[in-house]
């Protein structure tokens, strides 16, 4: 990229990369640590391609110092992960395990000596599988469980994470763990649901207060948006596209930023759980909203009988990743000018705390991993991050998904997102050139 035709981003923009603690860790029954509903999860035949596990994953719990002279080496201002919450609390309950809070400790510490900014998830779907038998985020429970979780990982790092986000993607996590199944915990129960979705607000709502008990300043939580692409400008159609837009992307916003859940009455039977109190809780003021895109989604009118307000079919005419999802950059100048005049006064700074595709990597003869689709994906979404700061929105942040290939969910190792790439036999790490441009583009942004 020549320097005139560079885009420019404001001064002290954090330049990140994002991964999660059941996805790169391993060491599962090191440390102290519980099962996780992940661990129930991929035991079940055909949940996960390959029948993959994550005992072993990227080995990060005993390679975090090599990973962060990577990151080191990228130049990353700062560094996206999550804490387990089976290494903290084992079990979801009770005291803390010094052993599982140690490890983050070094961790953090790592990474400040490196002058990264520390940006920690306090939950990425690794539930305790003990709080799952009590029923996960179905019962109300479980969002106390949660905010007591909160507290012992800031008992310890409250003076030094300079970011906190309660949830990764209360939405994937509720629609793929609970309505389909596709995830642990692996219910299938459509309408049935939506208490996770109100359990895990005011998880975050509960949790907020706790940290901010401990003098943290800087919350979030982080949401999986798409912006909702109706098929044609008919009424039917549209009216299936706004629909789709308040499942995905207004029903985990609105509550935490407007204290209301949207109006929810285009769907058959949504109930939600919510007592006294709880939107005031949820709704506490916060210092930045994260957004991962990955694509927008195209939204049709139902087909007779479909139980559900829209059909989602395949958007045709992009490129798609390895995933098979559309390559659409501008979808992500779009989703954040959606926010910015959505939201208006009531949106604090947005972060994008995912954004990244996979590729089939591999190691080439010469022990380079050539993946240029992979920069050009991401040299598109920075541009159209660009674009969206250009046009008023404020933005402070950019997280490539992700540092390292790892375990992909339901897809184990067969899908790779990385910048560095991953052998799962050796633990080699190769730098793929997406993380050598990567390195580029942050150098020169920090040096321009
Ligand atoms: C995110 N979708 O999940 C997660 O936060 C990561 O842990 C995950 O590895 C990454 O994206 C890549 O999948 C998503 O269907 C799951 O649009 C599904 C969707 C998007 C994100």
């Amino acid at each position: 990229m020549s320097v005139a035709d560079r885009p420019r981003f404001p001064e002290g923009f954090w330049w990140g990369a994002a991964t999660s603690a059941f996805q790169v860790e391993g060491a599962a029954a090191e440390g102290g640590r519980s099962p996780s509903i992940w661990d129930a999860f991929v035991r079940r035949p055909g949940a996960v391609a390959d029948g993959a596990t994550a005992e072993t994953a990227c080995d990060h719990y005993h390679r975090y110092a090599e990973d962060v002279a990577l990151m080191a080496e990228l130049g990353l201002s700062a560094y996206r992960f999550s804490t387990a919450w089976t290494r903290v609390q084992p079990g979801g309950s009770g005291p803390a395990n010094p052993e599982g809070l140690d490890f983050y400790e070094r961790l953090t510490d790592a990474l400040l000596e490196r002058g990264i900014a520390p940006v920690l998830t306090l939950f990425h779907w690794d539930l305790p599988q003990e709080l799952q038998e009590r029923g996960g985020w179905l019962e109300r429970d479980t969002a106390y469980r949660f905010a007591e979780y909160a507290g012992l990982v800031a008992d310890r790092l409250a003076d030094r994470v300079d970011m906190w986000i309660t949830l990764n993607e209360p939405f994937v996590h509720m629609i793929y763990g609970y309505a389909w199944g596709i995830h642990a915990p692996g219910l299938p129960l459509v309408y049935g649901a939506l208490p996770a979705a109100h359990h895990q607000l005011l998880a975050h709502g509960l949790a907020v207060a706790e940290l901010r008990a401990r003098g943290v300043r800087s919350v979030a939580i982080t949401n999986n948006c798409s912006p909702a692409w109706p098929a044609s400008r008919e009424p039917a159609d549209l009216a299936a596209a706004d629909a789709y837009d308040r499942l995905h992307n207004r029903l985990f916003t609105d509550p935490v930023l407007l204290g209301e859940y949207p109006d929810l009455s285009a769907f058959d039977s949504i109930e939600l759980p919510v007592q006294d109190g709880d939107l005031k809780v949820i709704s506490a003021p916060l210092d930045g909203l994260g957004l991962n895109y990955y694509r927008p989604t195209l939204v049709a009118a139902p087909s007779p009988g479909a139980g559900l307000p829209f059909d989602l079919p395949e958007m045709t005419g992009h490129p798609i990743t390895a995933f098979g999802w559309p390559i659409v950059p501008d979808g992500l100048r779009e989703l954040l000018e959606l926010f910015h005049h959505r939201y208006g006064g009531a949106l604090p700074p947005l972060y994008v705390t995912e954004n990244g595709a996979s590729f089939p990597d591999v190691v080439a003869d010469d022990g380079t991993v050539p993946d240029p689709s992979r920069i050009d994906f991401l040299d598109g979404h920075v541009r159209a991050v660009a674009a969206a700061i250009d046009a008023g929105v404020d933005v402070r942040g950019y997280f490539a998904w992700s540092l390292l290939d790892n375990f992909e969910w339901a897809e184990g190792y067969t899908q790779r997102f990385g910048l560095v790439h991953v052998d799962f036999e050796t633990q080699r790490r190769t730098p793929k050139d997406s993380f050598h441009w990567y390195r580029d583009l942050i150098a020169a942004q920090r040096g321009a």
